[in-house]
């Protein structure tokens, strides 16, 4: 089982996070080229002055301090708390009880006290640049914002972290770095009164700009009839909305498919207990292995 690794940062964007919290500073990203420089001083020559564990991009300096709810710091527990150190909770990659073996968390402060809201793009950007592979986003718009489309100065700071991080300016990977690229993880609830999860998840799909949505079975894909029932049910490599709206195929339920079809959304439908698929689907577009439903 992975526990997380040191050489992978991971940066939070979202209130900040609580730099003295005991189950949290093993596994803090540091900046050592700040951390041994001169305060008041950019000594890495990033555009940022003594951004030692991250920057908050409220205030516009490296002051980083807990939001109201404490959000940054939960969700900062939830990704790298220190695992078996007797205190807290464990993190999904707070390492494998030897100090220091977990992820290291980045604070990208976009939120502190109420009414307080940080430059996000610059955030998200700022991660790519100075080293995190993977954006941690569990943050949305208020609903009276009446905001029905990702902005596109979000839109391109994510596109970017995914195609930049871990890459030097001519796109090549850093050696230091674990990967080329990055991945934006979105947190977020799928719960909606009156719509069903797969409605709901297809709604934040649009709402993130996503590529695709995944809907993960127990076969592999969408079949031309029962295959749990039917020997000779025939897997289906693509199908269009409308076919998945009719028949029996029931990918989906309607309002989730109508909705995907509306807003041009491929739906793929493929097997969760095949180890590597998801893999495979995400990292090489490879669709030989499940099906997809679009145009
Ligand atoms: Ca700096
Ligand atoms: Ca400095």
């Amino acid at each position: 089982m992975e526990t997380g690794k040191p050489k992978v940062i991971v940066s939070i964007v979202d209130g900040g996070i609580d730099l003295t919290h005991p189950d949290l500073v093993d596994n803090l990203y540091v900046n050592e080229e700040e951390k041994n420089g001169t305060p008041g001083v950019d000594d890495d020559q990033n555009g940022y002055i003594d951004d030692i564990h991250g920057y908050n991009f409220i205030k516009d300096d490296a002051t980083i301090y807990p939001d109201k709810e404490s959000h940054g710091t939960h969700v900062a527990g939830t990704v790298a708390a220190r695992t078996g150190n007797g205190i807290g909770v464990s993190g999904i990659a707070g390492g494998n009880g030897t100090p220091g073996s977990g992820v290291r968390i980045m604070s990208c402060q976009i939120f502190g006290a109420e009414k307080e809201n940080g430059d996000s793009p610059a955030a998200i950007v700022y991660g790519a640049n100075n080293g995190a592979v993977i954006s941690q986003n569990s943050w949305g718009y208020p609903y009276k914002a009446q905001i029905t489309a990702i902005p596109k100065v979000i839109q391109d700071a994510v596109d970017y972290f995914i195609k930049y991080a871990g890459c030097d300016d001519d796109g090549n990977q850093l050696p230091e770095s674990p990967m080329k690229g990055g991945v934006v993880i979105f947190a977020a609830g799928t719960g909606n009164p009156f719509f069903t999860t797969d409605t709901a998840g297809t709604l934040r799909a649009i709402e993130i700009g996503a590529d695709a949505i995944i809907k993960a079975t127990k076969v592999m894909g969408i079949y031309d009839k029962d295959p749990q029932k039917f020997k000779d049910a025939k897997l289906l490599s693509k199908v269009t909305y409308d076919q998945a709206l009719h028949d029996n195929i029931r990918v989906m339920d309607d309002t989730a498919i109508a909705l995907a079809k509306d807003n041009a959304l491929p739906i793929i439908v493929c097997n969760m207990f095949k180890s590597g698929n998801l893999y495979k689907i995400v990292e090489g577009g490879d669709l030989s292995s499940c099906s997809i439903v679009k145009n």
